[in-house]
């Protein structure tokens, strides 16, 4: 797709090479304004911030949109085997510098809106984020988006269009409240609804045994269907005119009506039930380690995995009439257990629909499904309750029985009447409550299993599916995360981005990561580290200036900052960060006055959300807040030790804080974190990470080198036995009762 070559295909194609749109200032300006005048519908005379972020916005997306379409185009006529990342959750954050950067069209656009009187940034800030995702899984999905974008891959993404994203974090007296997230409020211009392609999805009903050529079929008889409506968001990617689709979907209510209930003259009612279907698509569970039990969430996971299907075979079937090919032309990521019933769909789809027999349609699954998975504890392993599989979904049920049975009976060949391993290996899992482990079934018919960072690898195969290990150990592998450098220092840190481009002397680093190592051989260069430290000291004022705006401390920028931003949880440890402060501020306090001169001034930073249900997560937040009110209001202490908790924490935020760290913390027990995004976010950013041995930490400390972080805590062998010890922390006393009082 590089050099424009899908460009002349499609202009030699259709004659059409006049009709694209042109990228300078003044026909930008004259597209802007056109779109303030005939989208927004406000005079080109009299237009706000908002407004014309909304012009822009539509400006930027009708190029994404040529660029779209020439790349389905390519991609039809190719035929390539195309990658389908199935996920419940993205976190794309804001999309118009993004867009503008991948175009290569940012600095026309801000030249012609200088023009208008417009600042690029400012109007940037007027977009709200897209939080479709909870946390580190979500905004990978975003960044692998991104890069298969870049890398020319004929990729699609599909997810869950909530209208309801992560939930909004506002801290009143220090305690974590919840508002909603209704991010459509003031329409959504990256993405196009596609009214024509709609797909039923159905659930509940019974399953009956039906005459087929002489013999018995099942045929599901739904009791239920709803609609699914695409909505597509164009993703495009950098330096190449390959443009790929997120596609997420809308429940709207089915077509089909409920004579019977319209005939009886229940006609509001039958109005209501109808509407009652768009409550599929409406809210994105917040993080929660449990969701056992929760109709609406599975109803989630079939809906978008049902419509993906079907959608996914109609492009087969436009161009193929043998199911055999399915694999040569489809490949089908799992993010995680949640869309695992893909499986189930795809063998219902094969065998009740298209009419292949069993084996056929088995051979079929076992090639085209892959596993990631971003957990490291079984309790974090999703199982859905048999009870509820069988009412919502009767004929999914049955498949996932009958591939159990052939499972289990070929694994009793293999291993034995090891009735122990046998049941820890099954699919279905009996017990009080009996359930179907997702897990299990996503491995069972996997071809590969990923984990997200060596160590998490290597977790995998010695605990968590040890068993399945054992069996198959070919299909055990690992791809250690990896985030976007676009969005993580050319979006979120443009004047980085420029000093590395300058002293590199190319941008080819924006496509291809590996470069950035080339800034080695300038690395003693004292000209570069004063530029540097400007770039830095600029971030730090920009970060300043917010902190002071949402939480009214004023901090100084010659002062360390030294952050802490992700979910809240006791594995992080924000809780033995907050002991820390403490500690410091007490060491602070009993210090001699004139010791008070080697201190190194520190402002602690601490941000994230906490699952609503989580009670200790929201009392760190508390506690964190406490401790904040304590420390800041000590005149004493001044600029020495501040702290700041950062309210409603998301990718927008991620954007500003991070260029302007110093310090960076990612100190999970270890052995919990799976992998960890943001110590790489932070580390491309130059800023320095105190860590411990976990996750992609690992990997990272191999790569940098020792000496180039801060390693700290126990490693993954040593911290049985410190369980088993207990605490030995003594917290001072003046802080004692704040903490038992939050705890
Ligand atoms: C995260 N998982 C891992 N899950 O914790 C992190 O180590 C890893 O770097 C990241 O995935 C990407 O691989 C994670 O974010 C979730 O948010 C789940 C979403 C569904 C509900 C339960 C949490």
């Amino acid at each position: 797709l590089r050099g424009g070559e899908t460009r002349v295909g499609v202009e030699r194609m259709f004659g059409l090479m006049d009709r694209f749109l042109k990228s300078d200032p003044s026909s930008l300006q004259k597209d802007i304004l056109d779109h303030v005048e005939y989208t927004v519908a406000r005079s080109r005379f009299s237009f706000d911030d908002f407004e014309a972020y909304q012009a822009l916005a539509h400006s930027v997306r009708d190029r994404l949109i040529e660029r779209w379409h020439d790349t389905q185009l390519h991609f039809k006529k190719k035929d390539p085997k195309r990658i389908y990342f199935l996920s419940m959750e993205f976190l794309m954050g804001r999309s118009l510098s993004n867009s503008a950067i991948n175009l290569g069209i940012r600095d026309q656009y801000a030249d012609a809106l200088k023009e208008l009187g417009f600042e690029f940034e400012v109007l940037a800030e007027q977009e709200g984020d897209a939080a479709l995702g909870n946390g580190g899984l979500a905004r990978l999905s975003a960044c692998q988006m991104d890069s298969l974008a870049t890398m020319d891959y004929p990729a699609w993404g599909y997810g869950l269009r909530y209208q309801y994203g992560l939930f909004r974090q506002v801290i009143l007296d220090g305690y974590q409240h919840e508002q909603p997230d209704y991010w459509l409020n003031f329409g959504n211009p990256w993405e196009i609804e596609r009214v024509h392609v709609t797909y039923p999805v159905k659930f509940y009903g019974t399953v009956e045994d039906e005459n087929f050529n002489g013999g018995k079929r099942k045929v599901w008889l739904p009791g239920e269907t709803v609609e699914a409506v695409a909505y597509d968001n164009p993703i495009p990617g950098h330096g190449t005119r390959n443009t790929i689709t997120l596609r997420l979907w809308a429940a709207k209510p089915s077509d089909q009506i409920d004579m019977e209930s319209y005939n009886t003259g229940d006609y509001i009612n039958a109005v209501v039930n109808r509407q009652r279907a768009e409550t599929i698509s409406s809210v994105l569970y917040p993080d929660d380690r449990s969701y056992q039990g929760k109709e609406l969430r599975l109803k989630q996971q079939y809906f978008f995995v049902s419509a993906s299907l079907q959608d996914i075979i109609r492009r087969f079937k436009d161009s193929h009439s043998n199911f055999d090919d399915f694999p040569e032309k489809v490949a089908l990521q799992l993010n995680d257990t949640h869309p695992s019933f893909a499986i189930a769909e795809v063998m219902r789809v094969l065998v009740d629909e298209e009419h292949l027999d069993w084996n056929r349609a088995w051979d079929i699954v076992c090639k085209i499904f892959s596993f990631t998975t971003h957990t490291v504890l079984p309790e974090g392993l999703e199982k859905v309750p048999v009870d509820l599989l069988e009412s919502l979904l009767p004929r999914h049920l049955q498949i996932i029985y009958d591939i159990n049975f052939d499972y289990i009976e070929e694994l009793k060949k293999r291993i034995g009447l090891d009735y122990d391993r046998l049941s820890r290996m099954s699919i279905v899992e009996d017990g009080a409550i009996k359930s179907i482990r997702m897990a299990n079934l996503a491995i069972v018919c996997s071809h590969t299993v990923n984990g997200v960072s060596r160590v998490h690898s290597e977790l995998l195969k010695t605990r968590v599916f040890k068993d399945f290990y054992e069996l198959w150990p070919h299909k055990f592998d690992y791809k250690t995360n990896g985030v976007t450098q676009r969005r993580w220092i050319v979006v979120s840190n443009p004047s980085l981005s420029a000093l590395i481009s300058k002293w590199l002397g190319t941008e080819a680093w924006i496509r291809d990561v590996d470069l950035l190592a080339g800034l080695q051989e300038q690395a003693a260069n004292a000209d570069l580290h004063e530029e540097w430290r400007m770039v830095r000291k600029v971030n730090k004022m920009r970060l300043a200036e917010y902190i002071e705006a949402m939480s009214g401390v004023k901090v100084s920028v010659s002062a360390m900052f030294d952050v802490q931003i992700k979910r809240i949880h006791e594995y992080k440890r924000q809780l033995l960060n907050v002991l820390g402060i403490i500690h410091r501020y007490d060491c602070i306090k009993n210090m001699e006055k004139s010791d008070r001169t080697k201190v190194v001034p520190r402002v602690c930073i601490i941000g994230g959300k906490a699952a609503p249900g989580y009670e200790i997560a929201r009392k760190i937040i508390k506690l964190c807040n406490a401790v904040a009110e304590k420390i800041n209001n000590d005149p004493d202490v001044g600029d020495l030790l501040k702290l700041v908790f950062i309210p409603d924490y998301n990718v927008s935020v991620a954007e500003l804080v991070i260029p302007g760290a110093d310090l960076s913390q990612h100190i999970s027990t270890a052995g919990h974190e799976a992998s960890g995004t943001g110590s790489m976010k932070f580390l491309m950013n130059g800023c320095l990470l105190l860590a411990t041995e976990d996750g992609s930490t690992v990997e990272i400390m191999e790569e940098i080198g020792k000496d180039n972080m801060f390693l700290f805590g126990a490693k993954m062998h040593e911290v049985p036995a410190l369980r088993e010890k207990g605490p030995t922390l003594k917290v001072p006393l003046q802080f004692a009762r704040v903490v038992r009082y939050v705890m």
